[in-house]
């Protein structure tokens, strides 16, 4: 099995594959760690990663990126609508009422789902993995927001599934972070000792993620998690563009805004600029050549006035770090602050990160490549095929999670806190009720006004086959929830207890439903087939094992959980991304033989004009060689017409040629071939 690790950012990237020397990030074929979070649809193919990147403005309609938040949103999501407008790319609502986006792609209008276009870019990084692993990979560990709620989890886990990938865990972005810094430590305080407390930090190009995680030899918890979900990177790139704007139009009375390209142009030179200013504070000179109507502009912007202009924005970055600490009661106690992700590399964020925590903020992890090192270890642990330390690794949930039961004829409607926040996960509890019909189960967020997402709906789940004892009485019926190993809510299993005879009357009618924690989850059941949680260790509170007289019956549950894909839908989604990947593979061959003899000519060319420069003239150069084919009939033919042309140009080029000129050509070739094998 392979161990990899993928972070999948909003903006970039990371693949961390295990290897006989340990954990190592690994590069694609430009040699670039980073693979941009960017598809590029086309004619003929689509380009993934850096060269759909170089796509963004030459064909901005068709070249999609910035969509990660968009997974398991409603096209007329409030959040959904708000980026449209910003969008080079055109959103679509679908049948479902989910956000699709609308491409051109083979000649045809086509409109993707949020779980295809992650799934184009998993393929990509699954391909990059494969290269460097030489063997196919399919088991993985992904990372996710920690503020994603079920609905978002489900599709990521979707898309994972379309790209052909098992993902053994949905890892927390911070979480992942926690597992690279905790993991090498070789004097983290033994298990019997007062841990040790660290903040993590991670501000990407969409978001900003905290977390407080609590270490000791061989194990990490996360006390507990807080969150900017729109407040990243990009908010800053964005007051940048909106100065320039005003500035040009003032200047050069230029409306970048009605000129997709010229703010795409802008955007990109705003985010340097940006970058620029983070290692010097001086003026700093922002200059585009024919930017908009021939006009070449130029402006400038120094670090003062740039913080200035981001004040509101750096305002922010102070809530998330008193939520966090004031949700962890040990919140005197900070080890260090490790901040990660790129955007923590403006000057003015640290300083306000080391402010809040009165003492300087630690860079000991690659900003870039410690969510994905982070994947890769948990994999690691995760693979039987891997040695690595034992660590052990608890989450925290990150919204409180309630379930409302009621049945179709019975007046009375219960609901009970399962989760509460910062409750350990993964995590399993069986709840037992006392009923004589189905009954529906209802999950939902407890507080939806901490949640980053309008619907505080998890799903219903539907009991099914609940029937009355013999005698008429209620049945018990012993129901496990779990938040799984992908921080998803789910009631896995129901089962009927039947009365035995004889047996003491401990059913009480009508009684509150109780709830026993069950603790880690040893065995997934039920309605998905994601993989083993397949952790062993720290068996939770009061799972009582003693096996009584009693018979009990499994029951179906009949699982609705929200915005959830069609098995046949997304069955139809992993073979048309079979069909893409074959398009854009043949794509390729067809490029590389034309490529082929585009180099054979050149290469050949330029050895005859070194040597034989005097004697072979231009005309015979493009007679012997086929140059002119190339930019004329040859611009754009099948795979295998290059190859014949390959063929013919290597072994019948001098048929066409007079005796003399034969002789001049037939010495320099066989010598520059000479030269070439
Ligand atoms: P997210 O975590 O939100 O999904 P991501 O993981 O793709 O996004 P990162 O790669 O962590 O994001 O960070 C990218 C952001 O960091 C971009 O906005 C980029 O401009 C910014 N950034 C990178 N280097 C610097 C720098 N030196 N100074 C300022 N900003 C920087
Ligand atoms: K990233
Ligand atoms: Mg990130």
């Amino acid at each position: 099995m392979s161990v990899v690790g993928i972070d999948v950012g909003f903006q970039n990237c990371y693949i961390a594959v295990a290897r006989s020397g340990g954990i190592e990030t690994i590069a694609n074929e430009y040699s670039d760690r980073c693979t941009p979070a960017c598809i590029s649809l086309a004619s003929k193919n689509r380009t993934i990663g850096n060269a759909a990147k170089s796509q963004i403005i030459t064909n901005f309609k068709n070249t999609v990126h910035g969509f990660k938040k968009f997974h398991g949103r409603a096209f007329n999501d409030q959040f959904v609508q708000g980026e449209k407008s910003k969008l080079p790319y055109s959103l679509h609502k679908l049948d479902n009422g989910s956000a699709g986006i609308k491409v051109r792609y083979l000649n045809e209008d086509k409109v993707f789902t949020i779980e295809q276009m992650t799934a184009m870019l998993l393929t990509k990084l699954k391909e990059t993995s494969e290269h460097a692993l030489k063997k196919p990979v399919v088991d993985c560990v992904i990372s996710v927001p920690s503020f994603f709620t079920d609905v978002e989890r489900r599709s990521l886990m979707d898309a994972t599934q379309i790209a052909g990938l098992n993902c053994l865990r949905l890892i927390n972005d911070t979480t992942a972070v926690a597992l690279a810094y905790g993991i090498y430590k070789q004097d983290l305080p033994n298990p019997e000792e007062k841990p040790r407390n660290v903040v993590f930090v991670d501000i990407g190009h969409s978001s900003y993620q905290v977390s407080i995680a609590s270490f000791n030899k061989g194990k990490l918890k996360v006390l507990a998690t807080a969150f900017d979900p729109y407040l990243g990177g990009h908010n800053f790139d964005e007051m940048l563009v909106e100065y320039f704007c005003e500035d040009f139009k003032n200047r050069f009375k230029l409306n970048v805004k009605d000129n997709p390209r010229a703010l795409l142009r802008l955007y990109q030179e705003c985010e340097k600029l940006k970058k620029l200013m983070s290692a010097n504070s001086s003026d700093l000179p922002l200059n585009i050549e024919c930017f908009m109507n021939d006009i070449d502009v130029h402006g400038k912007m120094n670090r003062p006035q740039f913080e200035e202009m981001c004040a509101h924005l750096l305002m922010r970055v102070e809530a998330p770090l008193k939520s966090v600490m004031e949700q962890s009661s040990n919140r005197d106690e900070i080890y260090a602050t490790e901040v990660v992700g790129g955007a923590t590399r403006i000057p003015a964020i640290k300083e306000r990160i080391s402010k809040f925590f009165g003492k300087d903020i630690s860079t000991t992890l690659n900003a870039d490549e410690a969510v994905a090192r982070g994947c890769a270890l948990q994999c690691a642990i995760l693979s039987p095929a891997f040695k690595v330390r034992e660590f052990s690794i608890t989450d925290a949930v990150p919204f409180p999670i309630t379930l409302r039961w009621k049945s179709p004829t019975d007046e009375s409607v219960g609901e009970c806190e399962v989760y509460s926040k910062n409750h350990a996960a993964p995590f399993s509890k069986a709840i037992t009720f006392h009923k004589k019909e189905p009954f529906d189960l209802e999950a939902f967020y407890s507080s939806p006004h901490e949640l980053p997402y309008p619907d505080s709906r998890i799903g219903r789940f539907t009991i099914q086959n609940v029937m009355p004892q013999l005698d008429g009485d209620s049945s018990k019926v012993k129901v496990k929830v779990r938040v799984n190993m992908h921080g998803i809510f789910s009631v896995s299993s129901a089962s009927l207890i039947e009365k035995q005879k004889g047996e003491a009357e401990d059913v009480q009618m009508d009684t509150e439903p109780t709830v026993q924690n069950e603790g880690r989850p040893e065995e997934q059941v039920g309605d998905t087939d994601w993989q083993n949680d397949g952790d062993k260790q720290d068996q939770g509170a009061s799972s009582s094992k003693a096996k009584s007289k009693v018979k009990s019956v499994d029951l179906p549950i009949l699982a609705n959980t929200t915005r959830q894909l069609d098995r046949d839908v997304l069955n139809n989604f992993v073979e048309y991304e079979k069909t893409m990947i074959i398009q854009d593979k043949l794509e390729k061959e067809r490029n590389d033989a034309k490529n082929a003899v585009e180099e054979y000519v050149y290469d050949l060319r330029d050895k005859l004009c070194g040597i034989y420069e005097r004697y072979v003239t231009e005309d015979l150069l493009f007679k012997t060689l086929g140059k002119n084919w190339l930019y004329e009939e040859g611009e754009d033919q099948e795979k295998e017409i290059y190859q014949d042309k390959l063929s013919e140009l290597k072994d019948e080029r001098f048929q066409h040629l007079s005796a003399e000129e034969m002789n001049v050509v037939e010495k320099s070739v066989s010598e520059a071939l000479g030269w070439m094998n």
